[in-house]
């Protein structure tokens, strides 16, 4: 079972919907990956694109709307050595789980996030979501307001990896997965997926349009770079990745959570359990 390969289900998507080729990209990269599917956990919130883990037979964890970073946070703690594979949409993440979002990505665990930004509450039928643009296509009060930029909001939080991928471009989409499951620490990978059933703004053709690869020359571990990439938004939208860079990951800086799973710490005495508990009474 556990040497078996990844594969999909059936899904309840769209026909035409951006998800089809996040979730082919993400079957591949595991198979190319060659990672045992004992150590992988998908994870999930609540939404089209959140659904994801759910199509993959194999590990699956689906959480609240907008609350999956906090159990993911919880998952990494108890078992370091777990690839953590989070799927969400723009409306989980960058809204009702915005605070999550900021305080997870400060704390560096070990996570692939991979953020389905369709600009658009998609499962609830096309509300504006916090990426909506300002444009007169979509309805709601909410979207007289700024769209917020989740790739520099997660810099200015200290986000060692941030990337921005296009569903269009299968191939681009799947090297910035791979880099981010094999980062150390917390990966955002914002992927821009056009809703075909309820965001008529921007459309495949709208993100064809506009996408273009960063050049080769770009350093990833420029900051002052990768902030001007990850807010420029319009005629051109910079793809890749932007930045990344090397900071201790949430379990390593905790004494007793780097010494690894669990059920193989035999050197945890009860005495020190007691101990640890006491500091929460
Ligand atoms: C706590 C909570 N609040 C709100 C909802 C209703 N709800 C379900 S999905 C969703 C938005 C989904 O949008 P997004 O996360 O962008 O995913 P998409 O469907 O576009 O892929 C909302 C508001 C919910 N299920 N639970
Ligand atoms: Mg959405």
């Amino acid at each position: 079972m556990f040497n078996q390969k990844y594969t999909s289900t059936q899904t309840q998507w769209c026909p035409g919907c951006g998800n089809f080729s996040i979730l082919a990209a993400i079957v591949d990269v595991m198979n190319e990956m060659n990672i045992p599917k004992n150590e992988v956990l998908f994870m999930g919130g609540i939404g089209q694109a959140a659904k994801l883990n759910q199509f993959i037979p194999g590990n699956g964890f689906s959480g609240l709307h907008g609350r999956i970073l906090p159990a993911a946070l919880g998952v990494h703690a108890a078992n370091p050595e777990l690839k953590i594979i989070i799927n969400t949409g723009d409306g989980d993440s960058y809204g009702e789980g915005g605070n999550h979002l900021i305080h997870t990505i400060r704390r560096n665990p070990d996570i692939a996030h991979f953020v389905h930004n369709n600009q658009i509450y998609g499962l609830t039928t096309g509300q504006p979501s916090p990426t909506t643009d300002v444009t007169d296509g979509i309805d709601g009060a909410m979207n007289s307001s700024i769209p917020l930029s989740p790739l520099n909001l997660a810099l200015a939080c200290g986000a060692t990896f941030v990337a921005r991928g296009f569903t269009g471009d299968r191939e681009q989409l799947k090297e910035i997965m791979k880099a981010a499951i094999d980062h150390k620490g917390y990966a955002l990978v914002d992927i821009l997926q056009p809703c075909v059933t309820f965001n008529k703004v921007n459309t495949f053709k709208w993100y064809k349009d506009r996408v273009k690869p960063v050049d080769h020359s770009h350093n990833v571990q420029d900051k002052e770079a990768a902030i001007k990439l990850a807010g420029t938004w319009g005629e051109e939208i910079p793809t890749g990745i932007l930045y990344q860079v090397e900071r201790p990951v949430y379990t390593q800086r905790r004494p007793l959570l780097s010494r690894g799973v669990i059920p193989s710490r035999e050197e945890i005495t009860s005495k020190e359990i007691e101990d640890r508990l006491k500091l929460f009474i």
